[in-house]
């Protein structure tokens, strides 16, 4: 018998279904203020879809009031909803419907920064002596040799490392620091003012009924403190990236303590902290061990940083293989059971490309098909929380390599674009580059319209009106009514699959969310394969992260009694041990041996 792992100690936040909803593009009623643009009602009028999904959260993107220069991520009022998306009232009724179906909501907490727009931005930059002042992070400018002012350091910003992290404030003659771009300056956290505002952030939406939050950049809020240069990693560039010193400072835990003591665990609230560029296994733990009450899980960027070059940012390539997700994937696994620690699973969110493009292909129907379904064997056979992001249950891919970079509308994208064409005006092949890290990287590949039907606008929003950004092409072939009705015995949709493997996750929740992990053939450079037990039973997973047929042979421990199911039509006939032969993007899933 397997001893129980020191994860056994069971919430409903471990085992639930997290659907990361992005408002602007989930379905747009008309009720919002903008033509075109995702509203809440829309939220609303497909609850009843995401229950029968078998979702338990929905995770909603920022709906704040908003200028909207970071789609959201830019607030000016965390008290009120942007009437694009509707009004609190309509929050209200979200929350009730959700409730009503047994359903809960995490709204998305931005507080590393405001909008610039923010009332508190407007005080604090209105003069050097204003009490709001030291609410955001103003330095003194410093100058080169012959006199020409420059930014109190060399960080890059986020988003467009062309850019300083700092922007310069003409009628107080001081620098603003604003990490991801000019529009969103970042918080002073180390003024009680600024906690104690955040907290009560907290407790309006607590008391309106959310059950916790993602906490956006939350690492971000303690800074190494006087401002240090960067470490030069990129000759020759303007600005070097300085996540080393704006990530993860010496106060981090003192503010995510504070949060969880003074607020957070007075109510039945969760808490999942997006926490970019941290890789210390000391610091992961001290952020989400189960005995530290600081935050339940958090978004480790290791799967999402892949491709990412040694540059540090993220507008970048690099190739991959199966083994480098398996050794992410069976790193973190390992290292939450071992240290009392719980993941958070996901591998698509608004910030990232199509997974399906990204981590399999999508350049085929079959191989489309059976990438997806692949992932979500994978998702939902993992220890941890499981996350889908809208529309990943229905395959949906990156935009066509014809459309152009100005269909690419996204802050980053634009930001890097227009460097590009700065840096490389007449340099075919490097501007040919950059539309290949367009094609790979960005972030307008998840922010196209959610494609429900067939119809005008793939039902995102009434035909004549036209979408805030453009609708796939191929979604006439993929959306989420075709895939709702399509019938094969032999055979499932990816939502059909998705669906049947979220049911199998819970109803077998003792294995694949509390259950250990053991990996199989760890050097294999394309099959990722582990056994999940616990609660008396066992399972093995097979996933061949390749395009290739993979003759594959199977370790001794694998222990499969029976294959119960695949990703490819009918059931697997497969040997259940020695050699077998794993076709394209094949996943298994068998009974395994305790
Ligand atoms: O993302 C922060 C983050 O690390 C990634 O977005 C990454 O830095 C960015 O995509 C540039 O490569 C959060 C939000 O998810 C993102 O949408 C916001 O743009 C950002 O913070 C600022 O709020």
């Amino acid at each position: 018998m397997n001893k129980p792992t020191p994860n056994s100690t069971q919430a409903w936040w471990k085992e639930a279904v997290i659907y990361q909803i992005y408002p602007a593009s989930f379905l747009s009623t008309g009720s919002g203020s903008v033509p075109g643009w995702g509203d809440i009602k829309g939220v609303i009028s497909k609850l009843d879809y995401l229950k029968h999904l078998g979702v338990d959260i929905v995770w909603l993107s920022p709906i704040f009031k908003s200028p909207q220069a970071d789609m959201g991520y830019d607030i000016s009022d965390y008290k009120e909803i942007d009437p694009r998306y509707g009004t609190l009232e309509d929050v209200d009724e979200l929350i009730a419907g959700l409730k009503k179906r047994g359903m809960k909501v995490l709204m998305d907490l931005v507080v590393n920064h405001t909008s610039d727009h923010h009332a508190w931005f407007l005080e604090s930059r209105s003069s050097k002596s204003n009490p709001k002042r030291d609410w955001y992070h103003w330095q003194p400018p410093k100058h080169t040799e012959n006199g020409k002012r420059i930014p109190p350091n060399n960080w890059a910003s986020l988003l467009g490392e062309a850019n300083s992290a700092w922007t310069w404030d003409e009628k107080t003659q001081e620098y603003y620091l604003s990490l991801f771009t000019p529009e969103q300056p970042d918080l002073n956290w180390e003024n009680p003012e600024v906690r104690a505002a955040i907290h009560d952030v907290l407790k309006f939406w607590l008391e309106r009924g959310a059950s916790g939050f993602r906490e956006d950049v939350i690492n971000m809020i303690s800074k190494v403190p006087g401002y240090p240069d960067a470490e030069v990693t990129n000759e020759g560039a303007p600005f070097q990236p300085g996540y080393k010193l704006f990530c993860n400072g010496p106060k981090l835990h003192e503010y995510l303590h504070a949060m969880n003591r003074e607020v957070i665990s007075k109510y039945e609230a969760m808490t999942v902290g997006e926490m970019p560029f941290v890789k210390d296994e000391d610091e992961i733990i001290k952020c989400v061990g189960a005995d530290r009450q600081e935050l339940n899980e958090i978004f480790l960027f290791d799967l999402v940083d892949i491709d990412n070059d040694s540059s540090g940012f993220r507008m970048t390539l690099k190739d991959f293989n199966g083994k480098d997700i398996k050794d992410i994937q069976s790193k973190f696994q390992r290292l939450m059971l071992d240290r009392n620690g719980w993941n958070s699973l996901f591998i698509e969110n608004h910030d990232n490309a199509r997974s399906v493009t990204r981590y399999t292909s999508s350049s085929d129907t079959l191989s489309r098909n059976l990438g997806a379904k692949l992932l979500a064997l994978m998702q939902t056979t993992l220890a941890g929380t499981l996350f889908v992001y809208q529309g990943e249950e229905l395959a949906m891919a990156n935009v066509p390599a014809d459309w152009p970079p100005s269909e690419y509308i996204d802050i980053e994208s634009v930001n890097y674009w227009n460097k590009m064409k700065a840096l490389h005006p007449n340099d075919e092949e490097k501007l040919a580059y950059a539309r290949k890290v367009l094609l790979h990287k960005s972030r307008d590949h998840a922010r196209t319209p959610v494609q429900w039907n067939a119809g005008p606008n793939a039902g995102f929003c009434a035909e004549g009106t036209k979408p805030w950004m453009r609708v796939n092409d191929d979604y006439k072939e993929w959306n989420a009514e075709a895939q709702r009705t399509f019938s094969d015995p032999e055979d499932l949709s990816v939502l059909q699959f998705w669906k049947r493997g979220m049911q199998q996750r819970k109803e077998h929740k003792d294995c694949f969310v509390y259950g250990d992990f053991e990996l199989l053939d760890p050097e294999h450079e394309s099959v990722f394969a582990y056994r999940r037990f616990g609660g008396g039973e066992a399972f093995v997973v097979v996933l061949n992260f390749s395009g290739e047929e993979v003759k594959w042979e199977m370790p001794a421990e694998a222990g499969v009694e029976k294959w119960v199911t695949g990703n490819y039509k009918g059931k697997p006939e497969k040997e259940t041990e020695g050699s077998i032969l794993l076709r394209p993007w094949e996943g298994l899933l068998g009974v395994g041996k305790l």
